[in-house]
Order: structure tokens, then C-alpha cells, then sequence
């Protein structure tokens, strides 16, 4: 029986290419966002490429009565998850701490923490009624260390490494791994949406050094859920080989 993924972001970036990478290894994939021309030509093109199954279902993380409906509401088949990707989430503004705006820090906040939180509880019961699952946490070097103008940003991916560490202590007993993996700058829409639509500004971040592709944090998803089952990888940082953390990146 072929393997269920669920990922939240697939409409772009690494979710996307997780589902392209999953799919390809022949999982059936739930793939989840806003934007629903996307995920319905995503899941045309998965379904036609690697002849897998494909459900999409539109919601906004933040709501929380969607999260939760999204999930209760799934065929049976569906329901029975191996992994959930909670990879939805969002940079808004790099602003001084006394310049930045409350609404950005709401939004970011309430996708990248309180959106992950929902999913994962929604999602909970089902893994532990199998007594097996696996949820892998996009968190960010923003993560780790913190800088210059990253305030909320930085802020609301500490809480992703929080709540990953937190996740794993209180699931061990149902059998649940949950892996974080925390990536450096990357080129997705992620610079566009952090800057508002501003391509130059956005283009600036990747200038003058290779930085990962999406593809690169799907490759290691996948190598992380289809290990043993005895074995966990908890923490992971990945970055590109010009950038040691969040300070230093060498153009
Ligand atoms: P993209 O902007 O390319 O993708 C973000 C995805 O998140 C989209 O599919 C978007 O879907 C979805 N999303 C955003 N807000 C919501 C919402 N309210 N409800 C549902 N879905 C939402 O960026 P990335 O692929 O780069 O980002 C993915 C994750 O990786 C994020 O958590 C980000 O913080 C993290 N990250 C990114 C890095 C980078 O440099 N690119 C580095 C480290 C971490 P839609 O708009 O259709 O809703
Ligand atoms: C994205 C990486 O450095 O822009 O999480 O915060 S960074």
C-alpha cells in the first residue's frame, strides 16, 4: 500500500518540491495552501507524471476551525497519515524593532507558530491511533540565532525549534518522531512575499552566491521519513556552502 504524506505550503517552494520529491518515490500526497489553482495543477501534474494519488484541500493555517475541519473531513483512506510536513509559513518585513509593523508580526505568528500547532493537533489523533507518525517541522537558521531586523521572524521560528522539542518529549509514548529541519536563505517566493512583491529586493538576497533550491530540503525530508523506524533524526540545520548561520554569508 503506498505510503500518505500530508504537507502544508505546497503551492510553492519546499513544499512543492516535497510533494515532487514524495511523489515521485511513489507516495500518495495531501497537499495543502491557499492558492487553489496551484495545488490543482500541482496535483494534475504529479498524478499524471508518477501516477500517484493526489488530494488537495484549501484552507488558511490561521484558522483554526479550517485546520480542523480540513482534517475530520478526509476520505477514511486518507486518514491514515505517515508523515506530516508542517512547512507553511511566511517572512513579513525586515524592519527595526520599533519600525516593524504589529499586523506583520500577527500574521507571522499566527501561520508559522499557531498554524503548525493546529495542524499538529489536528493531525495528533490519527497518529496516535496508529501508534506511528512522523511530523517534520520547517523551522529556519532564523531559528537558532537571531538578527538585525529579524525580530518577529526570528521570534516565531525559535518557537518552531520550541515546540519541536517540546513535541518530542511529550510523544514518545505514542511512537510519533518528529524531526525539525532548519534551513538557511534559499531561493523559493520567500524573499517576494517577505518584501511585499519588491523582485529587487527580493533578487538581492540571492545575489552573488549559490543559495540551496527547494529541492535540496526535499531531499533531505524524504531521506529523514524513510529511515528505519527505530531511528529518529530530531535536529537538522542545512545551509548553502557560502553560509555558516545566520551572520555569515560569504558573497
Ligand atoms: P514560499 O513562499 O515559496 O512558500 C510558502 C508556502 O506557505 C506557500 O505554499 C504558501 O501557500 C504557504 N502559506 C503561507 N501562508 C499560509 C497560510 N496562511 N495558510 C496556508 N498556507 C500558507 O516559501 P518557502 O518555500 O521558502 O517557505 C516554506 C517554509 O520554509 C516557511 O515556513 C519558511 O519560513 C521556511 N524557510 C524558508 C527559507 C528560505 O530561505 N526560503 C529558509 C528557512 C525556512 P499559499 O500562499 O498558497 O497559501
Ligand atoms: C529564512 C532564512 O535567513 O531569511 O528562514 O531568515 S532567513
Amino acid at each position: 500500500m503506498s505510503k500518505i504524506i500530508l504537507i502544508t505550503g505546497a503551492s510553492s517552494g519546499f513544499g512543492k518540491a516535497i510533494a515532487e520529491t514524495f511523489a515521485a518515490a511513489g507516495w500518495n500526497c495531501i497537499i495543502t495552501g491557499r492558492r487553489a489553482d496551484r495545488l490543482t495543477a500541482l496535483a494534475s501534474e504529479l498524478t499524471k507524471q508518477y501516477g500517484v494519488e493526489v488530494l488537495t484541500s484549501v484552507f488558511d493555517i490561521q484558522d483554526r476551525k479550517a485546520v480542523f475541519n480540513a482534517i475530520e473531513t478526509l476520505p477514511a483512506a486518507w486518514k491514515q497519515i505517515d508523515v506530516l510536513v508542517n512547512n507553511a509559513g511566511l517572512a513579513l518585513g525586515r524592519d527595526s524593532f520599533e519600525n516593524a509593523s504589529l499586523d506583520d508580526w500577527d500574521t507571522m505568528f499566527d501561520t508559522n507558530v499557531k498554524g503548525l500547532m493546529y495542524m499538529s493537533k489536528a493531525v495528533l489523533p490519527l497518529f496516535i491511533q496508529q501508534q506511528k507518525g512522523h511530523i517534520i517541522n520547517i523551522g529556519s537558521t532564523a531559528g537558532k540565532e537571531v538578527y538585525k531586523d529579524g525580530n518577529g521572524y526570528c521570534a516565531s521560528k525559535h518557537a518552531v525549534d520550541a515546540i519541536s522539542k517540546a513535541m518530542r518529549i511529550d510523544l514518545l509514548p505514542h511512537h510519533i518522531k518528529v524531526t525539525a529541519i532548519h534551513p538557511g536563505a534559499a531561493e523559493t517566493e520567500f524573499s517576494l512575499v517577505r518584501f511585499k512583491g519588491d523582485e529587487q529586493k527580493a533578487g538581492l538576497v540571492y545575489d552573488g552566491y549559490k543559495a540551496l533550491e527547494a529541492k535540496d530540503i526535499a531531499s533531505i525530508a524524504f531521506y529523514a521519513a524513510t529511515l528505519p523506524a527505530h531511528v529518529c533524526i530530531n535536529d537538522l540545520t542545512v545551509t548553502c556552502l557560502s553560509q555558516a548561520n545566520s551572520f555569515y554569508l560569504h558573497k
